[in-house]
């Protein structure tokens, strides 16, 4: 019956939606229910970050197409509203959860946040909600955290007096509301009564596929997708490594490897960071506990957080064999995003690589055309420089002065994390270039 009356008002849009957490995920999604007709109250700690919202400002950064216009819309029209009680969303029909879930250093989950939302949310939710995490999970945490605590907070019993699943997010940082819409999502229910009600309400503001699911399913989906990718980017980084000490160009040998259908080896690079890849392997890791001995995951992030070092190694090599005392060094390094065209530092490489040299050499300078307070002329901040260091591939830096630079620096190294400079050109302008995984 509860199921059955939820359903009703979630076709007919009666469903009243809470969101917990309102950052770049949960205040996308708060806004694209409510701009399809939901009433929807978000519940946020922060409340300078609720008064924006209820101000009609969007508090995300980043350049986000359409989002500031649209949570002015629906906070004007009266159909968002946030707050920091979780009172305001007792009478929530649904709720979502989308705060933080990070790994701490002994790269465990730090459940900190999703804890206190599940013990809040426990005590002032009403019968026959149905709650979803849309957090980034390890396996088995709807089972073993979440559940355990909403029961023991409200009385009920998960399946019957209150519903639960997990639909982890897909969004990207400059995507938010495209991929909110445009990505498939799994919704994974503790019942399948749950998982079909989940696709029924993720129907009204998703145009791809919504595939039903147990809770663990979508836990393990949404970890796997992002451990592939750091296991497919260690492999190219492996192999760079390799090509160096061989005397091969990786970047050729990918060209060539990727000839051969099915194959798709990754990009090697200077290092993996932002705020899924070098987070949801170890998730993924956690979940299994000690019922499984996984290696492969936790090599690959250690193969991967190793590349700013190699890059740093190569570095004082090339500087080492042109005569530079070390401690005289002055280095300029080129991108401290952790993706080419952003201005998101989370986790990016740069920061290991700038903390390792900054103990070795004299100077070390940073410029990044995205990142505040780093931006300037390449040429003239590689003036002096003893070598430069690109770690990230921002356009901006396929179009370099190469002979300016060359001619400005003191010692005209280049060492290119990224290929994006050609060694043809790098080597008509003068300068000592080095690639990651060119021998
Ligand atoms: N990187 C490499 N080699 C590669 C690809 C990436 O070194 O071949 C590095 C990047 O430089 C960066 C890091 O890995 O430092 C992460 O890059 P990313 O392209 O994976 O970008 P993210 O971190 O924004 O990943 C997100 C993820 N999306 C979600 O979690 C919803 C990921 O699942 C997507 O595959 C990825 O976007 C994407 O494809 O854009």
């Amino acid at each position: 019956m509860l199921l059955d009356q939820l359903e009703i008002n979630i076709e007919n849009k009666q469903a009243i939606i809470g969101v917990i957490g309102l950052g770049y995920v949960g205040l996308p999604v708060a806004a694209s229910f409510a701009q399809v007709g939901f009433r929807v109250i978000g519940v946020d700690i922060k409340p300078d970050r609720v008064a924006l919202i209820n101000a009609g400002q969007c508090p995300i950064e980043g350049e986000e197409p359409g989002l500031a216009e649209l949570v002015a819309g629906v906070v004007n029209d009266g159909f968002l509203h946030a707050g920091t009680s979780y009172s305001e969303i007792a009478e929530a029909d649904v709720i979502l959860i989308d705060v933080e879930t990070p790994v701490d250093d002994a790269k465990r989950p730090k459940y900190v946040a999703l804890r206190a939302a599940c013990n809040e949310l426990g005590l002032n939710m009403k019968q026959g909600t149905l709650v979803i995490v849309e957090s980034t999970i390890a396996p088995g945490t709807i089972d073993n955290i979440v559940r355990p605590i909403l029961e023991e907070n409200s009385g009920g019993i998960a399946g019957s007096d209150f519903f639960l699943g997990a639909c982890p997010e897909r969004v990207m940082p400059g995507k938010l509301l495209k991929n909110l819409r445009m990505m498939s999502r799994v919704c994974g229910g503790t019942t399948p009564e749950t998982a079909n009600l989940m696709v029924k309400l993720y129907r009204q503001i998703v145009e791809a596929d919504l595939d039903e699911a147990d809770a663990v399913t979508a836990e393990l989906v949404k970890t796997t997708e992002n451990a592939y990718r750091d296991v497919q980017i260690a492999f190219a980084n492996e192999v760079a490594l390799i090509c160096e000490a061989v005397g091969g160009d990786v970047w050729r040998v990918r060209d060539l490897v990727n000839k051969v259908p099915s194959r798709q080896m990754h990009l090697p690079g200077a290092g993996v960071g932002g705020h899924c890849i070098p987070k949801d392997p170890w998730l993924l890791a956690y979940g299994a506990g000690d019922k499984v001995p996984v290696r492969l995951i936790p090599q690959a992030r250690t193969i991967n957080d190793n590349m700013p070092l190699h890059l740093a190694e190569m570095a004082q090599q090339t500087l080492i064999a042109h005569g530079v005392n070390l401690p005289e060094a002055r280095i300029l390094v080129l991108g401290y995003a952790y993706l080419e065209e952003s201005d998101d530092i989370r986790n990016s490489p740069s920061t290991i690589l700038v903390n390792h040299l900054s103990q070795k050499v004299d100077q070390v300078i940073v410029h990044d055309p995205w990142v505040y307070g780093l931006q300037g002329d390449v040429t003239e901040m590689s003036s002096g420089c003893d070598a430069v260091i690109l770690m990230v591939g921002h356009r901006l830096y396929s179009q370099l002065d190469l002979n300016a630079i060359s001619t400005v620096m003191r010692t005209p190294i280049f060492i290119d994390g990224r290929h994006v400079i050609e060694e043809a050109d790098a080597k008509a302008a003068g300068l000592a270039y080095r690639c990651i995984g060119k021998g």
